[in-house]
């Protein structure tokens, strides 16, 4: 699947603007993900003893960074190379870590949509249909990939 370089700059215009608040997109990344499916709360270790998203989880914010940051570099590689290839052993330990806090494919589309509305949240006006493209289908192609590999695990 083909990934323009105008969409490999949207990406990363867009992720540089997110860059400048992480402390609240992070936090609203993984309300938006507790919110759009409650039922996912359960699997996050964040969330064992309280029924609030902590405000100030240093774990959160980093994992939630690394989600946005795996996914603006798989929208280079899409660009570069036509395909994702995250490396072999974050592809192992990704995979693993996912198969034991019980992810199941169907969670896929709610952090997909929780990211999605994060990007548009965070840019405001100078978000556009063509930037929310271009991080669906880097989203996809990392996600397909992640999956492939719990799949693996099994
Ligand atoms: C943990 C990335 C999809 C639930 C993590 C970690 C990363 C990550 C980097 C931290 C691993 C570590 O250092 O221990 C991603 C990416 C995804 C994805 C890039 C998709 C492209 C999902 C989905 C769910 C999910 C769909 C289900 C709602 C979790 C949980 C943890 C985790 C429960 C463990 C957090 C904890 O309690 O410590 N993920 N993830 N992830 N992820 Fe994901
Ligand atoms: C881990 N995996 C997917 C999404 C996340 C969002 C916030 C914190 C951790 C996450």
């Amino acid at each position: 699947m083909g990934f323009t370089e105008k969409q490999e700059a949207l990406v990363k215009e867009s992720w540089e603007v997110m860059k400048q608040n992480i402390p609240e997109f992070s936090l609203r990344f993984f309300t938006l993900i507790i919110e759009i499916a409650p039922a996912a709360k359960n699997l996050f270790s964040f969330l064992k003893d309280s029924n609030e998203v902590p405000k100030n989880n240093p774990r959160l914010k980093a994992h939630a960074v690394k989600v946005f940051k795996m996914t603006c570099e798989s929208a280079i590689q899409l660009r570069e190379k036509g395909e994702v290839v995250v490396a072999d052993t974050t592809l192992k330990y990704l995979g693993s870590v996912h198969v034991q806090k019980g992810v199941i494919d169907p969670h896929f589309e709610v952090v997909k949509e929780a990211l999605l509305r994060t990007v548009k949240e965070a840019i405001g006006e100078k978000w556009n249909e063509e930037m929310n493209g271009a991080w669906g289908e880097a989203y996809d192609q990392l996600a397909a990939a992640i999956k492939a590999e719990m799949k693996e695990e099994l």
